[in-house]
């Protein structure tokens, strides 16, 4: 869907390829090579709607640990995007590729919750997520969001640094990277049901980038518990990377010494690679990543190296420059 305009970077996000569309394609062609019809996915129907969607569950029993005091740290140089877009808009291919998901979202139960910690670590173990919580200190950071889709927003997360959460697994020595799935659970997550997807979602860090101060575990956002759209109850968040990196509803946390493979990768490796760091200069194979379309105003705003954070990270990768560190 090609749209002549007048510049190649005004090109709006709306008119770039999802993700879904090389899966999409990938499964006709799959469908067509076996001779079979696929039928077309059934519309996924919420079992349980919350009380109010964009503000967590009404049963959350988290409900009374926020807001928590913000971490002044963390600056945004644009407004908080209004939680009316950013809780309304959103990539959760377990239950949906269009953006239309609040609704599924609310059959994924939230409790029990219990995250495995395992692979290389003094002793595996299992947490629950209050248990988790409690554990914890929660602060609120405002973050920039890019997705690889040239859209991005501006949100108050609550949660713990993604640091904390591997002091209390005790990663033995020979750790190099972090693993984390997500739960997997066809019957409540219809997008589960389409088997040309690598199920369940997967994603991964170096320990390097794991223990980098800007790595954050989200249990919270805009001073509530994560709404389930938004990847309830805990999810990871990386402002440096493509929001792909950025798990949802994790369930398990694992150690190891090798690079683990993702979701993505393993869907369409020459689109989504393992670092998948945002860079405006390097575009992806079928949009330019210059601009993004800031959620709420729609307003296009040149995108920036490290989404801005460049003096948080950018040393991590000092020594990994043969890395395709960008796509
Ligand atoms: N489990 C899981 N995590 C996921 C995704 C997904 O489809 N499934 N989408 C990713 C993408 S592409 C983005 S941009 C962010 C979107 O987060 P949001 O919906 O809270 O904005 O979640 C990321 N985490
Ligand atoms: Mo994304």
């Amino acid at each position: 869907m090609l749209v002549k305009s007048k510049r190649g970077w005004e090109l709006p996000e709306r008119d770039a390829t999802p993700e879904s569309t090389y899966a999409n394609r990938r499964q006709l062609l799959r469908a067509m090579g076996a001779g079979a019809l696929l039928a077309a996915s059934a519309v996924p129907v919420a079992s349980a709607f919350a009380d109010d969607p964009a503000g967590g569950d009404k049963d959350d029993p988290s409900a009374k640990l926020y807001p928590v005091k913000r971490n002044d740290k963390y600056k945004l140089d644009r407004p908080i995007t209004d939680a009316k877009y950013s809780t309304d808009y959103n990539n959760f291919y377990e239950f949906s590729t269009d953006k239309e998901l609040v609704a599924a979202a609310q059959a994924l139960p939230i409790r029990p919750w219990t995250i495995t910690v395992d692979g290389m670590v003094e002793k595996p173990f299992q947490i629950g997520i209050d248990d988790l919580l409690a554990k914890m200190q929660l602060e609120e950071r405002l973050y920039r969001h890019r997705c690889v889709e040239a859209w991005s927003m501006a949100v108050p997360w609550s949660g713990f640094p993604l640091k904390d959460f591997v002091a209390l697994a005790k990663p033995l020595g020979g750790a190099k990277f972090i693993r984390f799935e997500t739960f997997m659970d066809p019957k409540v997550a219809d997008g589960q049901n389409q088997p040309f997807y690598p199920w369940p979602y997967i994603e991964g860090l170096t320990m390097a980038e794991a223990t980098n101060e800007l790595a954050f575990m989200v249990t919270g956002m805009y001073g509530k518990p994560v709404p389930k759209q938004d990847g309830a109850p805990i999810r990871v968040v990386l402002p440096w990377k493509y929001g792909f990196k950025s798990g949802k509803s994790i369930v398990k946390v694992s150690f190891t010494d090798k690079q683990p493979r993702t979701f993505w990768q393993d869907l369409q490796e020459s689109d989504y690679g393992f670092w998948a760091n945002v860079n405006p200069a390097v575009p992806h194979p079928r949009w330019s990543q210059a601009t993004e379309r800031v959620l709420g105003t729609d307003e296009r705003v040149p995108t920036q190296i490290w989404n801005g954070y460049g003096e948080y990270v950018a040393q991590l990768y000092d020594g990994l420059k043969s890395e395709r560190l960008f796509a």
